[in-house]
């Protein structure tokens, strides 16, 4: 595989990026703090200045926490919501639309809706969908998780819900999440996996190999959090990767979704991370990133807080940009407003690099400035 090189050049100059299209730039966010220094290319969506062997995605809201919230739906009813979305990014992970209790509420019935609209979404704007989750421990639909079946069965639902989905979406998905989150933090498989509790380990290289079959051009994942630091739960992966690599088994990368909070330090190993997952021959990815922080009592970060997330930001890019084949890199979400943030950490929140009206925090032109020095 030929190598990439993503060498920083100068920035754009904003003559070239005005021919590009230009959005307008908030000068202020809400928190009256001025919005970061532009280098040149204020205004121009991220999707623009991203490197070209990179995608720049984002979580597209709908589902989960946000089932509670008035607007149920963003990526249905949220207009400016989708018009950020269709202009800022290149790639799009349905948030919770491909989830099994989502897409497969009852054992004969498949819910395709979401999944399909966000899939046209894309196509329409010109973005890749990377497909979130096939074998993971959570959302699962009451008939499965408290459901009385035999191992065969099980196998069967399994094998017959990957051909469904992954052959549904086939040539359309340019990544699969094939295995979500399946070691604990001492890199022990986790029990409350459903499928690896009742079929045993081995049928995380099963649901690799269905997938392969049934979307031979998709690239199959493993992805997880509290993979930024080298420890146990990396090593197990590591272990299992060179196993899969070894058997022969479709693996073709392994991601970090760097869920972070600025009560611990900036991830500075997570480079050598993805290094060693790159060493094998892996594509390596970020795939839900957003930097939480613990609140003050106004409910609204300090000048300097804001300044710290940004740096935690650059350093998740900065290691992908530094891994050859680290080839895309999402955020969880690109506005607060619809943020899973404070529905599962009450006091913390502001994780995104957008504000509820979608104006921009400097995280936002940090990146932005990252990534068009990064292309050159
Ligand atoms: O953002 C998702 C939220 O809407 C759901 O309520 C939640 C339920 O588990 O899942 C969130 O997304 C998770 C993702 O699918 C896997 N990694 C952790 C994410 C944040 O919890």
């Amino acid at each position: 595989m030929t190598k990439k090189s993503r060498v920083a050049a100068a920035v754009l100059a904003a003559s070239t990026l005005l021919t590009i299209g230009v959005q307008p730039a908030r000068a202020e966010n809400t928190s009256g703090t001025p919005a970061a220094g532009h280098g040149g290319h204020a205004g121009v969506p991220l999707r623009r200045v991203t490197p070209r062997d990179l995608k720049i995605g984002t979580a597209v809201a709908g589902g989960g926490h946000h089932l509670e919230q008035d607007y149920p739906d963003p990526f249905t009813y949220d207009k400016p919501y989708r018009r950020v979305l269709a202009g800022e990014f290149n790639s799009a992970s349905p948030e919770n639309q491909m989830k099994w209790e989502f897409i497969h509420p009852e054992r004969n019935r498949y819910n395709f809706g979401p999944a399909d609209a966000i899939v046209r979404f894309a196509r329409r704007h010109g973005q890749v969908v990377r497909g979130h989750t096939l074998l993971w421990h959570s959302q699962n639909p009451a008939w499965l998780a408290e459901g009385q079946f035999s191992k065969a069965e099980l196998r069967a639902i399994l094998k017959q819900h990957i051909f469904t989905v992954v052959g549904r979406y086939r040539g359309q998905i340019h990544q699969w999440d094939v295995a979500n989150e399946i070691f604990d933090g001492n890199g022990a498989y986790r029990q409350e996996n459903i499928w690896i509790r009742e079929l045993g380990p081995g049928i995380v290289a099963d649901a690799f190999r269905w997938a392969h079959q049934a979307d031979p051009r998709a690239q199959l994942f493993l992805n997880d959090y509290g993979v930024e630091w080298p420890g146990a739960k990396v090593d197990a992966y590591e272990a299992l990767a060179e196993q899969l690599l070894a058997d022969r088994v479709p693996l073709h990368g392994f991601a970090s979704q760097a869920h972070l909070s600025m009560r611990y330090g900036a991830p500075d190993q997570l480079r050598a991370v993805l290094q060693r997952f790159d060493d094998l021959g892996l594509y390596t990815a970020i795939t839900e990133l957003d930097v939480r922080m613990d609140l003050p009592e106004s409910g609204v970060p300090t000048a300097e807080q804001l300044t710290t997330q940004a740096q935690y930001y650059k350093t998740v890019l900065d290691a992908c940009l530094a891994v050859d084949d680290c080839n895309s890199f999402t955020l969880w979400g690109f506005t607060d407003k619809y943020s899973w943030v404070p529905v599962f950490f009450p006091t913390e929140g502001a994780a995104t690099v957008m504000w509820d009206d979608f104006t921009r925090k400097p995280a936002y032109e940090t990146l932005q400035q990252t990534l068009a020095e990064a292309r050159g």
